[in-house]
C-alpha cells in the first residue's frame, strides 16, 4: 500500500528518450497547472540515443528529418554536421532541446519502475521503483521505447567467458575504444542493424588484431552514403524544413522516400535495372522504400530485386564462398528492416576478419577464452560483443509487474496468475489505436505496439499530439477515467492483423514480427506493429477524435475535479 509520502502527479511519463522528452515538453506547456513528471532508468536523457554508444552507431533516417518539428528555434540553431548523424550528435541534439526548455528539472533519473497497480477507488496508478519509493499519478504515458530491453543470446556457458563481454546497448562507460580494442581479438555475435554498424566500425576504425563475426542469419544491407553537411548547405536546408516535414507526412513510414508506383514486371528489364541502379546510388532508405510498389508483396518482384542486391554483394566481396554466406537465403530483400552500411561487405576482404557462418557451424558453447563451434574449432577472443538485439515492443512492459483493472497482469500466459487472465496473452498485444489497452485505464503509449514505427520522431510527435488532445478532452469534461471499449480493441487489433496480410515481411522471423528466440515464449509470429501506412493511421486517430473519441469510454469520480 502507499504511504503519505507518495510523489503525486497528474501525468507521469516513463522514459526520457525522444518520446518522453517530446511528451514532457508538450504536456507541460499545455497543462501548466498539472504536475507532469518523468521517471527515467538511466542517468541522462536520450533513451536509445544515450544507451547505444557502440562504435559506428548512427541513424539511418536523414538527420534533417530526425528532429522535433515543433521546435522552430532549435531547428534554426541546430547544425546537423552529417546527413546521417552519429549517436553522439543525436544525443547532443536531445540534450540541447532539454536544456533549452529546462526539461531536466522535471525528470527523475536513475529510477527504475518495478510495479504498477491500478487503484480502482481513486482512479489513479500507483508505481513503485526498485528503491521502494511510490509514485501516484492520474494518467501515465509509456515512453519506454520499443527497442530498449536488450537480450543476450541463449547459448550455453556465456557467463564463463573471462574477457570483456557486453551487449551493444550496454556499452561500458569507461571503455576506451582506442585503448581497449587495440591489438585485441574481437568477436561479434549478431548481424542486424547494430551488428553491421559495430562490425564495420570495429574493423575499420580501430587497430584490432582480429575480428570474428558470428552470423546466424545473413542480412540484406545496402549503402548508407553519408555526407558531411557544410554551414552553407545547412543554411539552405533550414529554409526547407516545412516542405521536408510535409513530405515525411505523406509517406507510409514518415521517411523521405516514396515507392515508385509502377509494378516491377510492368516495365522492361532495362527500365527495372535503371530504377534499381538509381536508387542504389542514392542515400538512405531510397533503395528500400523507393523501389517498385509491389516489391514487398509480390514474390517474383521481390526475388528479382533480391537478385539485383545479391549481385551488388558479390561484386564487393572477393571470396565467392564468403559472399555466398553473406547473401540471405531464406528471406527476400527488405522483408526485414534493412540495415544501412558504410563499407560493411568490404570488411570481409580484410585478412584479419573471419566470418563464422553459424548455419554451417553453429555455436556449441562459450568458454573462458572464446567460442567453440560445432566443427570443434575454438575461436580465441579477448572481447566479445553481443549485437543480439532486443526483446522488442513488449520487452519494456515485461520488466514491470502490472496489476491493471481487477488486478489483471498485462503480460503472461492464459492459464496462470491465480485465475486472472493476462491482458496481452503470450506477448500478443491488443490495443486501440496502438495507444491504449483495455483493463489498463488512463495508460497511453508512445511507440507502443500496433503503432506505425517508421521515422521515430515523426511518429512520436503525432502520438504525443493525439494523447495530448485526449487529455485535454478529459480535463475539459472532468473525466478522471478513460479506457478503450472491448469492441474497439477487438476491431483495431483485427484491423492491424488485416493490414499485415499480403506483406512478405510477415512471413519472416524478426523483431517486427514479434519473434526473439532468446526470449521465453517469443517463438511464434504475431503482428506487433501497424503496417497500414502512417497516413492511414493518422486518419483513423483523427476520425476517433472527430467522433468524440469514439472507441473510448470515460468516467468521472463524483467528488473530484481534475482540472
Ligand atoms: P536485430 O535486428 O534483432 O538483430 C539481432 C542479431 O543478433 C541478428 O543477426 C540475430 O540473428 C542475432 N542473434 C540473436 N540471438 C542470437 C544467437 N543466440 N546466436 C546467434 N545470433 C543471434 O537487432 P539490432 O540491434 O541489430 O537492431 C534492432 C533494430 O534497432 C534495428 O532494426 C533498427 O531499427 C534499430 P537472427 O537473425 O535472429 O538469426
Amino acid at each position: 500500500s502507499s504511504t503519505t509520502t507518495d510523489q503525486q502527479y497528474d501525468i507521469l511519463i516513463i522514459g526520457a528518450g525522444l518520446s518522453g522528452v517530446c511528451a514532457l515538453h508538450n504536456l507541460r506547456e499545455r497543462f501548466p497547472s498539472w504536475r507532469v513528471g518523468v521517471i527515467e532508468a538511466a542517468d541522462n536523457v536520450g533513451g536509445t540515443w544515450y544507451c547505444n554508444r557502440y562504435p559506428g552507431a548512427r541513424v539511418d533516417s536523414e538527420s534533417l528529418s530526425y528532429a522535433y518539428s515543433w521546435d522552430k528555434e532549435v531547428l534554426n540553431e541546430w547544425h546537423w554536421k552529417e546527413s546521417f548523424a552519429p549517436q553522439s550528435e543525436i544525443h547532443r541534439y536531445i540534450e540541447y532541446v532539454c536544456n533549452k526548455h529546462t526539461l531536466r528539472k522535471d525528470i527523475q533519473f536513475n529510477t527504475r519502475i518495478k510495479t504498477a497497480q491500478w487503484q480502482n477507488k481513486s482512479n489513479t496508478w500507483l508505481f513503485c521503483d526498485e528503491a521502494g519509493t511510490f509514485y501516484r499519478t492520474r494518467f501515465f504515458i509509456s515512453c519506454m521505447g520499443f527497442l530498449s530491453t536488450p537480450t543476450l543470446p541463449a547459448i550455453p556457458d556465456i557467463k564463463k567467458f573471462q574477457g570483456e563481454a557486453f551487449h551493444t546497448s550496454r556499452w561500458p562507460q569507461d571503455f576506451d575504444l582506442r585503448r581497449d580494442l587495440a591489438s585485441k581479438r574481437i568477436g561479434v555475435i549478431g548481424t542486424g542493424a547494430t551488428g553491421i554498424q559495430t562490425i564495420t566500425a570495429v574493423s575499420k576504425e580501430f587497430s584490432i588484431k582480429s575480428l570474428s563475426v558470428f552470423q546466424r542469419t545473413a542480412n540484406w544491407s545496402a549503402p548508407l552514403r553519408n555526407e558531411p553537411i557544410s554551414l552553407e548547405q545547412m543554411e539552405q536546408h533550414r529554409k526547407n524544413y516545412d516542405s521536408l516535414f510535409q513530405l515525411c507526412a505523406e509517406t507510409p513510414g514518415c521517411f523521405m522516400h516514396q515507392a515508385d508506383p509502377r509494378k516491377s514486371l510492368e516495365v522492361s528489364e532495362a527500365e527495372r535495372f535503371k530504377l534499381w541502379e538509381e536508387i542504389y546510388a542514392k542515400p538512405g532508405f531510397a533503395k528500400w522504400l523507393g523501389t517498385f510498389s509491389d516489391t514487398y508483396t509480390d514474390r517474383e518482384a521481390n526475388r528479382l530485386y533480391s537478385d539485383f542486391m545479391a549481385s551488388k554483394i558479390r561484386a564487393r566481396v572477393h571470396d565467392p564462398k564468403v559472399a555466398d554466406s553473406l547473401i540471405p537465403k531464406n528471406h527476400g530483400f527488405g522483408t526485414r528492416r534493412v540495415p544501412l552500411e558504410s563499407g560493411y561487405f568490404e570488411v570481409y576482404n580484410q585478412p584479419n576478419v573471419n566470418l563464422v557462418d553459424l548455419q554451417k557451424t553453429p555455436i556449441e558453447r562459450v568458454t573462458e577464452k572464446g567460442i567453440i563451434t560445432s566443427d570443434g574449432k575454438h575461436h580465441d577472443l579477448d572481447v566479445l560483443i553481443y549485437a543480439t538485439g532486443f526483446d522488442a515492443i513488449t520487452g519494456a512492459f515485461s520488466s514491470i509487474d502490472w496489476a491493471g483493472k481487477d488486478g489483471r497482469p498485462l503480460l503472461g500466459s492464459s492459464d496462470n496468475n491465480e485465475g486472472k487472465q493476462a491482458i496481452w496473452i503470450d506477448h500478443r498485444p491488443r490495443t486501440y489505436l496502438g495507444m491504449t489497452a483495455n483493463s489498463m485505464p488512463n495508460m497511453f503509449m508512445v511507440l507502443g505496439p500496433h503503432q506505425p514505427f517508421g521515422n521515430a520522431p515523426r511518429t512520436i510527435e503525432h502520438a504525443v499530439g493525439v494523447i495530448s488532445d485526449l487529455l485535454q478532452y478529459c480535463k475539459d469534461n472532468n473525466y478522471s477515467y478513460v479506457e478503450p471499449t472491448p469492441e474497439a480493441v477487438d476491431a483495431w487489433t483485427e484491423h492491424v492483423v488485416e493490414c499485415s496480410k499480403g506483406a512478405l515481411s510477415n512471413e519472416v522471423d524478426s523483431w517486427m514480427t514479434g519473434v526473439n528466440k532468446n526470449v521465453k515464449g517469443k517463438t511464434v509470429r504475431s503482428v506487433a506493429r501497424y503496417s497500414g501506412s502512417a497516413v492511414e493511421y493518422r486518419r483513423r486517430c483523427a476520425q476517433s477524435k472527430a467522433e468524440g473519441w469514439k472507441g473510448l469510454s470515460f468516467d468521472k469520480l463524483p467528488d473530484t475535479k481534475i482540472s
